[in-house]
């Protein structure tokens, strides 16, 4: 009877500090503070969070109780989500250093040997040193390059015959040895064929991580639960453990034939700013106080590597998909390259002013299904405001891309997948006809490898529909339209059928 006296006792005087504490920190701070979901103690608002929507779809339709911008509890952290562009871009871009930082979680650190990488590290010196030598080498090797055009056109032509020798399949692990031997020329200037061991294992261990990293799952929450066994856990960690001795094995090989007069690649050039770094220890920066250390160069390598991989494939997926639930978007596409391109040659670089349907189709793709719906959690790195409201140093701010693309004020049926949004009234030249677009974020923390990203849609999209139509296999159901939540919104898995186009084989002698 007694402990039971005593546990209510304790229950009671902790929920009356507690709810006193919530109103001395507002009152403290005698600003005005975004609304808030409902707070337990612990728990935080865990309890409104239950929903059978993802997250982004939830935070979306909170809005109409809450308002554009909330705020709520995971766990003690206290997190912000902007659902309005206006707020968006004055996170990113206006207040874009005050918010640069990143929250630390128990599967991002395991990922990232505690955020030694620039995705998820958070907000220093070093990074901004790191991230501006990755920049400059992707600007080397990446945009603009002649060769990295060959390296794609050579992956699509590669991905058109195996079209052309099974019609129908699960086109996935495909596009997605396309996409890796893309980003594989330009980090270790090497490629998979079918079939080979290595690749297998990456398509297994990248999915593992997708599945187990950076979604909020309850570990994330409250890392005291990492003395419980975890089976989420434990598979990232083995995910993790297997990627690390792929990357290192590219890095001893680097290293072992690395020289100060070739630089093949994307790792030779952070090998290079790494050996620089290292021989002008003489002034105070050192290799290591710059952030490039051997984890932090791999932990770099594995974010290029990871992101160009998984979000390519993922945005090429959902564009076939579309495709292929909207038959008369691929008939116009098909009719613009035939009588930009014809049948004679094939898609390049140059041809992109010219195909603007296209380029819309590319744009719409990644306004209805970002990547990432809730880009990657910011971090108020000082005392500051959104909007009107106060938001103290410390808090989680999550901007809710899903709501920016779905904002029914800014865009006209927002579900329905119309290109012709993004053009003229003359259908000739592009335009974005909202400022509430951001498919690879702003700021400081902008996505790196955009220019990639579109050269790769672009170039893939056009040399697949030049050749085939798309559709849903026999005897299938159409692809779904809904994607699997995680740190990149996947679509589910679907099977499709490529049929060559009537005349092709006519004037090619390629292999179709
Ligand atoms: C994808 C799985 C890889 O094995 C590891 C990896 C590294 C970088 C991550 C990427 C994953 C997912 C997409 C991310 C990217 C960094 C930036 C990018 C999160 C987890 C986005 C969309 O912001």
């Amino acid at each position: 009877m007694a402990w039971m006296f005593c546990a209510c006792w304790f229950l009671v005087t902790g929920l009356i500090w507690f709810t006193w504490q919530q109103k001395l920190r507002k009152s403290a701070s005698c600003q005005q503070e975004p609304p808030s979901l409902p707070v337990l103690p612990v728990i935080g608002s865990l309890l409104s969070l239950q929903s059978p929507f993802p997250p982004h779809v939830l935070f979306t339709q909170l809005q109409k109780k809450y308002g554009h911008t909330y705020s709520l509890m995971m766990g003690n952290h206290s997190v912000i989500i902007v659902n309005r562009y206006v707020e968006a871009k004055e996170v990113l871009l206006k207040k874009g250093k005050t918010f640069a930082g990143r929250p630390r979680t128990v599967t991002t650190d395991v990922l990232t040997r505690d955020g030694k990488d620039i995705a998820f590290g958070d907000y220093s010196a070093a990074w901004r040193f790191h991230r501006k030598i990755v920049h400059g080498a992707l600007c080397m090797f990446g945009q603009g390059s002649a060769s990295i055009e060959k390296i794609i056109c050579a992956e699509a032509q590669s991905l058109c015959s195996i079209l052309c020798e099974t019609a129908t399949l699960d086109v996935s692990p495909e596009l997605t040895r396309a996409v890796t031997n893309v980003v594989c020329s330009l980090c270790f200037s090497s490629s998979y064929s079918r079939g080979d061991p290595e690749f297998e294992s990456m398509l297994l261990y990248s999915q593992g991580i997708v599945d187990t990293v950076a979604k909020d799952s309850l570990v994330d929450i409250f890392p005291w639960l990492q003395i419980f066994p975890n089976a989420e856990l434990r598979k990232l960690k083995h995910c993790v453990s297997i990627r690390d001795k792929l990357l290192q094995k590219k890095y001893d090989e680097h290293q072992a034939d690395y020289s100060d007069h070739v630089q093949r690649d994307l790792l030779d050039a952070l090998l290079r700013a790494k050996r620089n770094a290292e021989n002008n220890n003489t002034a105070d920066i050192s290799a290591e106080s710059v952030g490039l250390s051997d984890d932090h160069l791999l932990m770099t390598v594995g974010d290029i590597f990871g992101a160009g991989v998984e979000t390519t494939t993922t945005v090429l997926k959902w564009a076939i998909i579309y495709l292929i639930h909207n038959p008369q978007v691929q008939r116009r596409i098909q009719e613009e390259l035939d009588s930009k391109i014809g049948g004679h040659r094939t898609p390049q670089l140059s041809d992109r002013g010219s195909l603007p349907y296209l380029e819309a189709t590319i744009r719409e793709v990644l306004r209805i299904r970002p990547v990432a719906p809730l880009l990657i959690p910011h971090v108020a790195l000082t005392d500051t405001r959104v909007g009107d409201f106060f938001v103290r140093k410390g808090t989680r701010v999550v901007i809710n891309l899903w709501s920016l693309h779905h904002d029914e004020k800014e865009w006209m049926n927002p579900e329905c997948f119309e290109p012709g949004r993004f053009l003229n009234s003359e259908g000739t030249s592009l335009n974005i006809p909202s400022s509430s677009y951001l498919p690879f974020g702003a700021g400081v923390r902008v996505c790196l490898g955009e220019a990639l990203a579109k050269m790769e849609l672009f170039l893939f999209l056009s040399w697949i529909l030049q050749r085939f139509t798309l559709s849903v296999a026999e005897g299938h159901s159409m692809p779904c339209l809904e994607g699997k939540f995680g740190v990149v919104l996947q679509p589910v898995k679907y099977k499709m059928n490529a049929r060559p186009r009537a005349g092709w084989e006519k004037h090619k002698g390629s292999p179709c």
